[in-house]
């Protein structure tokens, strides 16, 4: 398993679960003594338990370099560089390390969401290195799905599509992953399972843009967005997701890169859609700071803001890539002596923001700010000459 991180660390914890050896590099050294002492450095409900279990009766171990196996697993980022362009430059060096070990009936998994062609690219690579082992090595592609905080579960239970470079080695994965999967293993190519997965987020990544797109009209029409959405979806073959104040997170909000800088010409729904998802965000800043100058017009003086939420969705606690916590930094670099109460009630302090519990912020605030729906807001009671901008529909009703 190269790569012990979100989705390396539970598939081997999984694999070894099952009594298979699992040898897991990483990059990191610290990853790698914490593993081996049982504990785990990523936060996700049962893992601890499973890789504590794994590592004692020895079928986990960690280490920063590859052993010599049967099945080769690449689950390692694929970040970007410059300007939204995909780095492989992870799965590369993953690959770089595992080829002097090959041998013939191996198998060779790329897990990594993953520009068209790099299946085929490192097939290439494996073969320039050792031509011997041409048609000898088994070559796939399988996306993960995973919803973090439920990836234990999705793992065993969710489909799977899984695309070899040719038939043999399409056939080979499906063996391999029907020793742990329990959902349905889907046959297809390497390409179209590369596809697959990007497709999969740039399709929701549109269908929020288009909430999103929603959102700002119905503030310029006077509509209340979440009744006309709730109405639509009582259409039975309508569903419009819920607009926000941006789109996080490193999935939806990256994945479509990776089509529109392949394919620019063609993708233009989804390139759009990335705008628009961008641009919630400074939409949402900017009335924020609106709102803050028409209080001081009205009550001649300095209003206090609550900012409700910081986490990239709801009652998570994982604040990277989040556009709420894009929002009160922007909000917050426009402070000119307001107060304010920043709300995040799934961290218990921040290194940059001092938190307030959100029943204090609310009721102290003289404006209210939903950046996020979590749940401990939905119960939250707001005096009703109290404005509230509402951009992720905790109220559904703008005051
Ligand atoms: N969001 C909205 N409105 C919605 C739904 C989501 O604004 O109606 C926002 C969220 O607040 C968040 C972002 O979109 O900022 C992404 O949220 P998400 O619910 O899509 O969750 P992720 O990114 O954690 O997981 C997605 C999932 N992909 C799909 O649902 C197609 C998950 O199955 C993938 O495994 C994951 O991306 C991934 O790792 O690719």
């Amino acid at each position: 398993m190269i790569g012990l991180g979100y989705i390396g660390l539970p598939t081997a914890a999984l694999i070894a679960k099952n009594r298979t050896p699992v040898h897991g590099v990483d990059i990191n050294p610290g990853v790698v003594d914490t593993i081996n002492s049982g504990k785990i450095h990523i936060v996700e409900p049962e893992l601890d338990q499973i890789v504590e279990d794994a590592v004692k009766e020895g079928y986990l171990k960690a280490a920063t370099t590859p052993v010599e196996g049967n099945v080769y697993l690449i689950v390692v980022p694929t970040p970007f560089k410059g300007k939204n362009e995909p780095d492989i430059s992870f799965v590369e060096a993953g690959t770089q390390a595992i080829i002097p070990l090959l041998k013939e009936g191996d198998l060779y998994i790329i897990e990594s969401t993953s520009p068209i062609g790099t299946t085929e690219k490192m097939m290439d690579l494996i073969y320039s290195s050792r031509p011997e082992l041409r048609d000898k090595v088994c070559i796939a592609y399988c996306p993960e799905r995973v919803l973090p905080g439920n990836v234990m579960d999705e793992l065993v239970h969710n489909d799977r599509v899984i695309g070899g470079v040719n038939e043999a080695s399409t056939n080979k994965a499906v063996e391999f992953y029907n020793q742990f999967v329990k959902g349905k293993l889907h046959k297809t190519n390497a390409r179209t399972a590369e596809m697959c997965k990007l497709v999969e987020n740039s399709s929701r990544d549109v269908q929020i843009a288009f909430a999103n797109e929603l959102s700002l009209i119905c503030d310029k029409a006077g509509i209340n967005v979440w009744e006309l959405i709730e109405l639509a979806n009582k259409h039975p073959r309508v569903n419009i997701l819920q607009p926000g104040c941006g789109v996080g997170g490193h999935c939806i909000a990256v994945d479509p890169y990776f089509i529109v800088s392949d394919y620019p010409m063609e993708s233009q729904i989804i390139g759009k859609a990335r705008e628009i998802n961008n641009y919630k965000s400074f939409w949402c800043a900017e009335k924020v700071q609106t709102a803050k100058l028409e209080f001081e017009l009205k009550h001649g003086r300095k209003p206090k803001i609550a900012l409700m939420g910081l986490a990239f969705k709801p009652n998570i606690d994982d604040l990277r890539e989040s556009p709420a916590k894009y929002i009160v930094q922007k909000v917050l670099q426009n402070a000119n002596n307001e107060e304010y109460f920043i709300v995040e009630p799934n961290i218990s302090s921040h290194k940059v923001f001092k938190l307030t519990d959100c029943h204090e912020a609310v009721q102290e605030a003289d404006i209210v700010v939903f950046l996020v729906a979590h749940k401990e807001f939905l119960s939250l009671k707001l005096s009703d000459d109290k404005p509230v901008l509402d951009f992720c529909g905790v109220f559904k009703k703008e005051h």
